[in-house]
């Protein structure tokens, strides 16, 4: 993909008018929310220059905002004279961003196409960057209008950072195509991505998924138990790509651990859908560790945990064992309202990582394991104590021992691990 080059190191940062509407909502709510959306914009290159909010039940279907509240934003815009662009804080629909470009007369781009930025921003491997790709196109195709290069230009490359411009440019058709050979590529992929998985479903080992909202500290924490090394920073979706990692406890217990992408209020559905593949390591985990920023207020805490439960519920099923992590324990607030059942952190530091480990090793351990043991004739005898925690479902004579494949209870294998063939 061409991205054009950041603009995160230009002195002049593009400076944005950041628009929501209450529809309905507490003014703590829709606060909360304008500095996400501030945060994501700062996460951009960008720096807020005002915001605005208007009381609202509905959006209007034609400007989202009323048509007078657009053309006091314009007069604003045009009186500072230093407006790059207007952000709104919710997905616009094609006729509402046409509409504001011309009332407004600076580039606007909406909550998706910002967060769509982001990514295109920080994805690194082919397949981040193949994910993003077909997400923003999804999302360009329908916002096709031909105009728009002078504006973009204007907008200081926000929110065009996905796809070159003269490709947004040319007609659906040919986006519809690119489309099609794009998602070739990433099943292709894909494919790639199930054979590693089943060859590490083939060695029996359990699965864990970090999960959590971005910048909880979910990459942090994976660096601590394995040292694996990933970019861990202050910022909103460093992380794209999944990384695994082998953790191994002080018993001997071995547990691969995955770090992936960062959860947000209003995922833009076309990035759920184009990181199916990267969001499938969750389907696949036999246990999720969810992550929460401990150092935020309890109303975010709790708006963040109810976004990323809901992920949690549509992503993996309901039926995982889900380990509830509170990090960054060092600086955490209001401590007296965290769950009883969450396990209080500090990835950075450390501490409570041995009763996070121990939780770890206790759900490992717990259930049975299909597993397949190769006896020679020397061991024959560890094949009937094998019947006091295995089920037996197949055994297989040879002229050197005997092959047998039984559903062990997990936390009893490590005793038989010379035996193991697969
Ligand atoms: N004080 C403190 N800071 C932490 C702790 N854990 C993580 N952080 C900081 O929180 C920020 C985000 O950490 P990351 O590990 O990148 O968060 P993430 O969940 O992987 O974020 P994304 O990949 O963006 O979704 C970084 O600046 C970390 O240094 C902690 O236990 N204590
Ligand atoms: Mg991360």
């Amino acid at each position: 993909m061409a991205l054009v080059e950041t603009d995160l190191f230009e002195e002049k940062k593009p400076k944005a008018v950041l628009v929501a509407l209450s529809e309905g909502a507490e003014e703590s709510v829709v606060e909360a929310s304008l500095a996400e959306l501030e945060a994501l914009l700062e996460t951009a290159g960008g720096e807020c220059a005002f915001t605005v909010v208007q009381n609202l039940d509905r959006p209007n279907t034609k400007t989202y905002i009323g048509s007078g509240k657009a053309k006091e934003i314009a007069e604003a815009v045009a009186a500072r004279g230093d407006i790059d662009l207007v952000i709104f804080d919710n997905e616009l629909s094609p006729a509402q961003l046409n509409n504001l470009e011309d009332i407004i007369g600076v580039r606007i781009i909406d909550r998706t196409m910002l967060i769509l930025d982001i990514f295109a921003l920080h994805a690194t491997t082919g397949e981040g960057k193949l994910q993003v790709e077909i997400a923003c196109l999804r999302y360009t195709a329908p916002r096709l209008t031909g105009k728009g290069t002078e504006l973009s230009r204007l907008g200081g490359g926000i929110g065009t950072r996905g796809p070159g411009e003269s490709k947004l440019e040319s007609d659906r058709r040919h986006l519809k195509r690119r489309i099609a050979a794009l998602e070739e590529e990433l099943a292709e992929m894909q494919r790639t991505r199930d054979t590693k998985r089943a060859a590490r479903d083939k060695k029996g080992l359990k699965n864990a998924a970090i999960v959590g909202y971005t910048n909880s500290g979910k990459s942090t924490l994976l660096n601590y138990l394995t040292g694996a090394g990933i970019l861990a920073e202050n910022k909103l979706f460093a992380t794209l790509d999944p990384t695994t990692r082998l953790l191994t406890t002080e018993d001997g217990t071995e547990i691969l651990i995955t770090d992936t992408v960062g959860f947000i209020d209003r995922l833009p559905h076309h990035l759920v859908r184009a990181f199916r593949s990267t969001l499938d390591e969750l389907k696949y985990a036999d246990m999720i560790v969810s992550v929460t920023d401990a150092s935020e207020t309890d109303t975010e805490r709790c708006r963040k945990r109810l976004v990323t439960d809901k992920l949690i519920e549509e992503l993996c099923g309901g039926d995982k064992p889900v380990i509830q992590l509170y990090n960054k324990s060092d600086i955490a607030v209001e401590r007296e309202q965290i769950p009883a059942d969450a396990i209080e952190i500090s990835a950075k530091y450390g501490t409570g990582i041995d009763d996070f480990i121990k939780k770890l090793e206790e759900i490992a351990n717990s259930g049975m394991k299909r597993v397949r043991f190769f006896f020679d004739h020397a061991s024959q005898g560890e094949v009937s104590n094998l019947y006091r925690f295995a089920t037996v479902l197949e055994t297989d004579y040879t002229p050197d021992g005997v092959f047998v494949t039984a559903d062990c209870e997990a936390k009893e294998i490590g005793k038989y691990n010379r035996f193991i063939v697969q």
